[in-house]
């Protein structure tokens, strides 16, 4: 990939809850593409733009370092990387470009719904399962509450049952997942939605001008589908 050429370089899901969407938003924009499945990268058909196809967590950061110019990225996970880039002392700074009408979900604190819950300060010295210990620390922190966590890239809602932990931090949208695992939400710490974002350096003239075109039909897409 390189940045400092003339063609857009983008960051979307490869596979995943926001790749469908990521990819037919860019489309309906009026951006084609050929996708082979197996490749990293896809080359528009009509425009000077690239496709990136990676994890989603990988996407904050590569946009965060200048890696490429835009991405489409969950709140969640951008949000996550940017605290935890901050600790890290790496380069945290994205620039937010639009809120996107998919992706919608929220990160919430649950118990098992046998236990008794009267507030977050009932957590103080558990253990609580998640996949954003920033965003869980952050919201800890604030409440004054001191917990700790048990990282899991996966599975969050069984660690209770399995032992492993106390409670969870997770993702919900529908909220049938913590209800199939005997689990009740009792704190909403952050509520997401999907967001394309550019890198914080500005881009060449060749290329603000591809963003200067995409934005207007990003916001008419939206609009129509209101
Ligand atoms: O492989 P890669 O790392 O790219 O993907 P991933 O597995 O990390 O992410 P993926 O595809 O599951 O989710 C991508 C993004 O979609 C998340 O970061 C959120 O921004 C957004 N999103 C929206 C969700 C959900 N809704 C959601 N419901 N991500 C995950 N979930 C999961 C949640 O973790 C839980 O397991 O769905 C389950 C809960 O759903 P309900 O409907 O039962 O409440
Ligand atoms: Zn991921």
């Amino acid at each position: 990939v390189d940045t400092s050429s003339k063609r857009l370089t983008i960051a979307i899901q490869k596979s995943g809850r926001l790749s469908k969407e990521s990819l037919s938003l860019l489309q309906a924009c009026g951006v084609k593409f050929n996708l082979h499945e197996a490749r990293l990268l896809a080359h528009s058909s009509n425009q000077p733009i690239d496709l990136l196809r990676v994890r989603d967590d990988d996407i904050p950061g590569l946009v965060m370092d200048g890696v490429v110019d835009l991405g489409i990225i969950g709140e969640n996970v951008l949000e996550e990387v940017r605290l935890e880039r901050v600790a890290t002392k790496l380069p945290a700074a994205v620039k937010r470009l639009r809120s996107l009408d998919f992706g919608g979900c929220r990160l919430s604190l649950a118990v098992p719904k046998e236990d008794s819950y009267n507030g977050v300060q009932d957590l103080e010295g558990k253990r609580i399962a998640t996949t954003y210990p920033y965003l869980l620390q952050d919201y800890l922190q604030k409440q004054g509450v001191n917990a700790s966590t048990a990282i899991l890239t996966g599975s969050v809602e069984v660690a209770p049952r399995a032992g492993l932990a106390d409670a969870v931090c997770d993702l919900v949208s529908t909220g049938a997942t913590l209800e199939a695992n005997g689990l009740v939400e009792k704190e909403v710490i952050f509520t997401s939605q999907a967001q394309i974002i550019q890198r914080p350096e500005p881009l060449n003239a060749a290329k603000q001008a591809m963003v200067d075109q995409l934005l207007p039909r990003l916001d008419g897409v939206q609009m129509a589908r209101e």
